[in-house]
């Protein structure tokens, strides 16, 4: 119903995002509504109450029935509380406690935050991390469409936030912890990846990109980077230019 109000939500191309959009569409709906609600009341008692000739200030002693001026409103907003909590559970259960386990995912990746750049380490032809043809690259996360991932995000240096607008997904990295996140991206295409936790002077500009390839691209790009031993694993450094 309310769908026209959200034409500036970023494209959508992750399996839970629509329900992320969901409670937010929700939370926007009740906020503006209220808003709504207030500005009414207020600009109807200016003109209501507005200064005129003979007429007096009047003192309302906050008990007896003006009281319900507060005791309503309070129960209204916590009622509205309460369906934002009612629906939020059950997609926080499946996007953050129930997690996919390692085996039931398509890829492992680990991402690495600093100042001011992302790292990735995507796994080579074998489809597992930690050996030698992993492909480590600085500022492109290359992945085959469809794949549910697991990530294991670290930072180096102070905290930074692992943001996909398009995945609906934001996730701090915390300098001494390797927090686990997963997504799985429905759409072909490059996106963007910034960072979304004030970090240092170069903030603004930490930006890598998401390329997101059918089979046959992915299998071909892997052919191409994946590299034959370890002595070749070096760091591939791919600025975007966005
Ligand atoms: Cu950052």
């Amino acid at each position: 119903m309310f769908d026209w109000l959200f034409y500036w939500l970023p494209e959508n191309i992750s399996t839970y995002g629509a329900k992320i959009d969901g409670i937010m569409k929700m939370i926007w709906v009740i906020v503006f509504s209220w808003f709504v609600v207030v500005e009414l009341v207020l600009f109807y008692f200016i003109f209501r109450y507005r200064a005129k000739e003979g007429g007096r200030a009047s003192f309302q002693p906050g008990h007896g029935k003006a009281v319900l001026w507060i005791l309503i409103p309070a129960a209204l907003v916590l009622a509205c509380d309460l369906a934002i909590d009612v629906r939020q559970n059950p997609v926080w259960d499946e996007i953050k406690i129930n997690m996919p386990k390692p085996e039931e995912a398509d890829q492992e990746i680990e991402i690495n935050a600093q100042q001011f750049a992302w790292n990735f380490v995507m796994p080579g032809r074998d489809g597992s991390l930690k050996t030698a043809d992993d492909i480590k690259v600085m500022g492109t996360l290359t992945l085959p469409v469809g794949a549910k991932v697991i990530f294991y995000l670290t930072s180096q240096d102070v905290i930074h936030s692992f943001w996909v607008p398009v995945l609906r997904l934001k996730q701090d990295a915390v300098p001494g912890r390797r927090i686990t996140g997963w997504f799985q991206a429905t759409k072909e295409g490059t996106y963007i990846i910034g960072c979304a936790e004030l970090c240092g002077s170069g903030h603004g500009v930490m930006k890598a990109k998401l390329r997101i390839l059918s089979p046959h691209d992915y299998e071909e790009w892997l052919e191409k980077e994946s590299p034959e031993t370890a002595e070749e694993t070096a760091w591939k450094v791919e600025v975007p230019h966005e």
